[in-house]
């Protein structure tokens, strides 16, 4: 029962400075001490400082910044899997781009363990351009592809890239998708529930679905949450806001039920930007939510129910 807290200040795979704040506001906002209060035994293991941005360049000229996101990731996938072997690590973004470094550190201590890694990406866009097809060249919209092992990625992120199967990866929430994700996505084999889905079908069900997939592979599962999965009504602290993200019930539900399924072994909180945040509002919302997945509860209910 031990949390790991890893703050991962990294914000230049983002297109607006602030992420970099983003560790110190959920550190203000109370994340170790909601843990507490949960019972983990918390231990918080400062910021990532990365190494030198090692000297590479990409033949698209719309790619921003991918030595000083490679480094980060780098050094993110080191202290990724030494946390994952010592407790549930949570990393305190920070732009999404630092998450190919985080999956791909705890996707290798999963499998020493022999445990296949399963990701559910909680968020409005798809992160699955390839260093190819980024327009904005904004590298926090390239994670998935990497992990997924899009084409491309091997020669920059050797250690990083083509780290989860594209089968084990459901995307939440998704409402805004450039044509080349869509495209890409098409091909790949992921799970994708975009918001008409959830509208639809309700977010319950879409997340059983996928739970049970996990479950009966006897896999673990690695929860990424982007700040704009939220609607923007209650989350305004983001630099990529889209209209008609999940409400405040939904996102807390489907924290819940992860929950309860026993299945969640490591968690991303990323892009918050304090700086387009309404005093700490967003920050506190996801310590909340973060709360809600680690087992604060209304009542109690039977655990795992839902996949029998
Ligand atoms: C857009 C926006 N697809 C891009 N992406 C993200 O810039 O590639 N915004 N991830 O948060
Ligand atoms: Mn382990
Ligand atoms: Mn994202
Ligand atoms: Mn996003």
């Amino acid at each position: 029962r031990r949390c790991i807290l890893i703050g991962a200040p990294v914000q230049e795979g983002a297109g607006r400075p602030g992420c970099d704040m983003g560790p110190s506001a959920l550190r203000a906002a109370g994340l170790r001490e909601a843990l507490r209060e949960l019972g983990f035994e918390v231990e918080d293991r400062g910021n990532v400082t990365p190494p030198p941005p090692p000297p590479i360049t990409h033949p698209n000229p719309a790619v921003k910044q991918l030595p000083e996101v490679a480094a980060w990731t780098r050094a993110l996938a080191e202290a990724a899997f030494e946390a994952s072997g010592a407790g549930f690590p949570i990393f305190l973004g920070g732009d999404h781009s630092l998450s190919a470094g985080t999956v791909a550190g705890v996707a290798r201590h999963m499998a020493q363990e022999g445990r296949g890694l399963f990701v559910l990406w909680l968020d409005a866009h798809a992160d699955f351009h390839t260093l190819e097809t980024t327009t904005s060249g904004n590298l926090h919209g390239t994670p998935l592809a990497c992990l997924t092992g899009q084409p491309g990625f091997t020669p920059f992120m050797p250690e990083l890239a083509a780290r989860v199967r594209p089968e084990n990866v459901c995307m939440l929430g998704l409402r805004s998708v450039d044509p080349a994700e869509r495209i890409a996505l098409n091909e790949a084999g992921v799970t994708v529930c975009d918001m008409r889905a959830v509208d639809e079908e309700g977010l319950a069900p879409l997340l059983r679905a996928f739970l049970k997939r996990v479950a009966a592979a006897d896999g673990v599962l690695h929860v990424s949450l982007d700040v704009d999965f939220l609607d923007p009504d209650i989350a305004p602290g983001v630099g990529t806001t889209v209209p008609g993200g999940a409400t405040l019930r939904e996102a807390h539900l489907a924290m819940e039920i992860l929950h309860d399924s026993g299945l969640v072994r490591s968690l991303d909180l990323v892009e918050l930007n304090p700086f387009l945040d309404e005093r700490g509002r967003t920050a506190h919302l996801l310590v909340d939510l973060a709360a809600s997945l680690m087992g604060r509860r209304i009542f109690d209910r039977q655990t795992r129910s839902f996949l029998q």
